[in-house]
C-alpha cells in the first residue's frame, strides 16, 4: 500500500499560512488539497495516510502538529459511485503521552491518548468503520484502535447509487479526535459522478472548499491544473461543511 498515494506535490508558504489561520482558530483546515493522481482505477482507489509530526512556519513561530503525509489538510481522495475505496492507515506517532482523567469526569471522551488515532470517511454511505469488528450493532463495541506505529487498513465500497459531491474525512478516536483534527488531521473526499462526464464540467477547474465552523470560513482552495495556485481572496457562503465548485474562469476568484 505504501505509495498508493500518488500526491507529492510540495506545500507551499501559502499553504502554510491558510493552514496557519485554521489552527489558530481551531476552525477548518486551510490549505490547497493536491489532487491524488490515484484516482478510480478499474474502480479502486489506493491511499495512503501516514499520520505524524510535521512543522511548518506561521510567521516568526514554528509550529509543530500532526498531520497525514505532512500535509494540510491530508491529500484529497477521489472516487465514484460502485467504487472502492482502499486506505492505508499509519500511524507513525511516538506512544501516548501521560494523561489522568480527574474524578467524576467522563474517561472516554476526556482529552487523552493524543497519539492514537483512527478514520471516519465522514458523509460516505458506507459500512461505519468506527467499531470493531466492522459491521458490529453492538452498541458497547470498542472504537478502532491505531495507536502507535501500528496500521489499519481500511476498505470503504460505495453503493453504485452513492450521491457523487464532496465529503471529508478526520479521525475519530474518542479522546484525541478533536486535538488532531484541530492539528490539521482531516482531507476532502470527492466523489465523481455523471455531471464529470458532461465536457464543459469535465474541462472546468475544480474548486473545493471544506470548514467545520459557520463563524469561521477558512477556504481550502483546490485547482485541476497542479501548476495553478487559485487565486481565492473572496469569502464563500457554504451549504454545508464541504462546497464543491465548477469555474470555467481559469483566474477567477469565488
Ligand atoms: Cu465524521
Amino acid at each position: 500500500m505504501e505509495g498508493g498515494n500518488k500526491s507529492t506535490a510540495a506545500v507551499t508558504r501559502r499553504q502554510f499560512l491558510l493552514a496557519g489561520g485554521a489552527i489558530a482558530a481551531g476552525a477548518f483546515l486551510g490549505g490547497r488539497a493536491e489532487t491524488a493522481a490515484a484516482a478510480a482505477e478499474e474502480g479502486v482507489a489506493e491511499y495512503t495516510l501516514k499520520v505524524g509530526y510535521s512543522e511548518r512556519q506561521l510567521g516568526s513561530f514554528k509550529l509543530r502538529t500532526r498531520t497525514y503525509n505532512s500535509s494540510l489538510p491530508g491529500p484529497l481522495m477521489v472516487t465514484r459511485p460502485g467504487g472502492t475505496l482502499r486506505v492505508e492507515l499509519i500511524n507513525n506517532l511516538p506512544p501516548d503521552p501521560p494523561a489522568t482523567v480527574p474524578p467524576g469526569i467522563d474517561a472516554l471522551n476526556n482529552p487523552h491518548a493524543f497519539n492514537t488515532t483512527n478514520l471516519h470517511v465522514h458523509g460516505l454511505q458506507v459500512v461505519p468503520h468506527l467499531f470493531q469488528p466492522v459491521g458490529t450493532v453492538n452498541p458497547s463495541a470498542p472504537l478502532i484502535t491505531v495507536g502507535s506505529r501500528q496500521s489499519y487498513h481500511y476498505e470503504f465500497k460505495l453503493p453504485d447509487d452513492h450521491p457523487s459531491g464532496l465529503y471529508w474525512y478526520h479521525p475519530h478516536y474518542h479522546g484525541s479526535a478533536g486535538t488532531q483534527v484541530v492539528n490539521g488531521m482531516a482531507g476532502l473526499i470527492l466523489v465523481k459522478g455523471p455531471i464529470d462526464e458532461v465536457p464543459d464540467i469535465a474541462a472546468a477547474r475544480d474548486e473545493l472548499a471544506g470548514r467545520t465552523s459557520r463563524s469561521q470560513p477558512f477556504r481550502l482552495c483546490h485547482s485541476s491544473r497542479s501548476d495553478e495556485v487559485p487565486n481565492c481572496s473572496i469569502s464563500f457562503v457554504c451549504w454545508s461543511e464541504v462546497l464543491r465548485q465548477k469555474s470555467a474562469n481559469s483566474s477567477g476568484c469565488w
